[in-house]
């Protein structure tokens, strides 16, 4: 088998190793090699119908400093959303600068985009940025008198106001040309593994699950199992699906049940690329081709797991959902309880110039703490103006230094930035945690040890944690210990234990 391992070097430069390096490769990287995905299958595009138009429509949104909030609006503006009637034939979400440039993700991400019509979640976008393809001769219904809403979640990971776009390129269709009145439409059946819930993450421990995998939820306890199932209203056909998950994910499985059967519908791999593997946004999602057809019947369950590594760290915003394409009546497709469906992936995009900054290099702002003095012995340190008060990697001087702290007991850290903006975290990192950040460094290195996002917001619907302040249980062994801040990465502090 053509296995290929690929290494990102110093950003941009890039090389290929053989089959024959492969096992001297992982050792470097250290990764497991069960993990690693195949080679990342074709990239296709389904044929368009004729007089099919493609064009961007986007919503501008201010993004506050060190953003990360889950927010609404509506789509009514001219240039937001198409002015006739038609059929949606293809979608490709994306986040750009003003100056129509993409952001990498370690700036400015974009954390979810979700587009309702009339209530329906209708797409659905993360930063692996899927496209959404209905094969050739199906589409999304689209009218003017629909109601369209945008549930986004734009987190700025740096401390500079941002003004950016959020797009849809819609391959459209409109009612005026002839190919328009033989589309068949399709509705997406949202399969997702925290259904229900407006912001639908769940929690994967480091060293959880079994051999440093977790499948959520079969894993998990049964109060959280359930959430996952969505009950088929009609007779139709399933035309495609795709998983989306966070880093630490390795692939979204979808099942259909009927009575007492269960089969595996499709498995959706990400498919990594560069060094840091699966750590990182740097991720295209398999679908599957379009032939893939799977008759379905009113009252058979569709469900989602997800299966995250744990290996090498821990992520609680973690997500698994698998959303379906169904045809409004049957259409053909397989009985799945007598036909195995069709494994095949296909990608809808390569690999994204966004996604590609590791971090991780010498970075001459950030102290290595574990060489400074002590400084002052404290029970408290405050978050202010995207600082750690005391101990911050990046302060010179006295204010520098980790604060003392005896062993055993805890260190405060309460955040004193606008506490409905801007959500801080104290999260556990290896010392001396001082490299560049990116979108695979640093990583949370703890089990459970986090304060969670310091900051208010609704419950289930914000990342918040709805406190402000978090104690650090300060363990009995003494050294100088580093941790970083979820959201803004950039953000690094130390105290030591004496
Ligand atoms: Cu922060």
């Amino acid at each position: 088998m053509n296995r290929r391992v690929t290494l990102s070097v110093m950003g941009s430069m890039r090389r290929i190793f053989p089959t024959a390096a492969l096992a001297a490769c992982l050792a470097l990287l250290a990764v497991p090699a069960a993990s690693l995905a195949q080679d990342p299958p074709a990239v296709v595009k389904p044929e368009l119908p004729e007089g099919t138009v493609t064009k961007t429509y986007r919503f501008a949104l201010d993004v506050k400093p060190g953003q990360n909030l889950n927010l609404y609006d509506y789509l009514n503006k001219p240039g937001e959303r198409p002015s006739e009637n038609g059929w949606i034939v293809g979608f490709r979400p994306n986040l750009k600068r003003m100056d129509g440039s993409t952001p990498p993700v370690d700036d400015i991400h974009l954390h979810h985009a979700v587009w309702l019509a009339d209530s329906r979640i209708t797409f659905g976008a993360g930063e692996e940025k899927t496209a959404i393809l209905p094969p050739t001769g199906y589409g999304y219904r689209y009218t003017t008198s629909q109601r369209w809403l945008l549930n986004h979640m734009i987190h700025n990971l740096t401390a500079t106001p941002e003004k950016v776009w959020i797009e849809m390129e819609l391959d459209f269709l409109p009612d005026s040309a002839p190919a328009a009145s033989s589309i068949k439409e399709v509705q997406t059946e949202w399969v997702d593994s925290m259904g229900g819930m407006p912001y639908p993450v769940f929690d994967v421990k480091k060293g959880e699950g079994v051999a440093g995998k977790l499948t959520y939820p079969k894993d998990t306890s049964a109060s959280l199992a359930g959430r996952n199932r969505k009950l088929v209203t009609r007779d139709g056909t399933l035309v495609g699906t795709a998983g989306h998950l966070h880093p630490g994910g390795l692939y979204t499985e979808l099942y259909l049940t009927r009575g007492d059967r269960t089969v595996k519908l499709f498995r959706s791999n990400a498919y990594y690329y560069g060094r840091a593997k699966f750590t990182s946004w740097n991720v295209s999602m398999g679908v599957p081709t379009d032939k893939w057809r799977i008759a379905v019947k009113k009252g058979d369950i569709l469900s989602v797991q997800g299966t995250y590594d744990t290996t090498r760290a821990a992520w609680y915003e973690s997500m698994a959902i698998s959303p379906a394409m169904l045809t409004m009546q049957p259409d053909g497709g397989i009985d799945p309880f007598e036909t195995a469906p069709d494994p095949t992936e296909v990608l809808t995009h390569g690999e994204l110039p966004e996604n590609r900054d590791n971090g991780g290099r010498p970075n001459p702002g950030l102290a290595d703490p574990r060489k400074l003095k002590d400084g002052p012995k404290l029970r408290e340190v405050s978050i202010k103006d995207f600082l750690y008060r005391q101990g911050d990697l990046s302060l010179p001087g006295r204010k520098g230094r980790p604060p003392v702290v005896k062993a055993g007991k805890e260190l405060k850290f309460v955040n004193r930035d606008p506490l409905r903006e801007i959500f801080h975290t104290v999260t556990p990192c290896k010392a001396p945690c001082n490299l560049s950040a990116g979108i695979s460094y640093p990583l949370a290195n703890a089990q459970q040890v986090d304060s969670g996002e310091l900051g208010f917001g609704p419950p289930a619907v914000t990342a918040a944690a709805n406190r402000a302040d978090w104690s650090l249980p300060v363990g009995s062994k003494k050294g100088t210990y580093t941790y970083f801040c979820r959201v803004h990465p950039f953000m690094r502090g130390a105290y030591r234990v004496k």
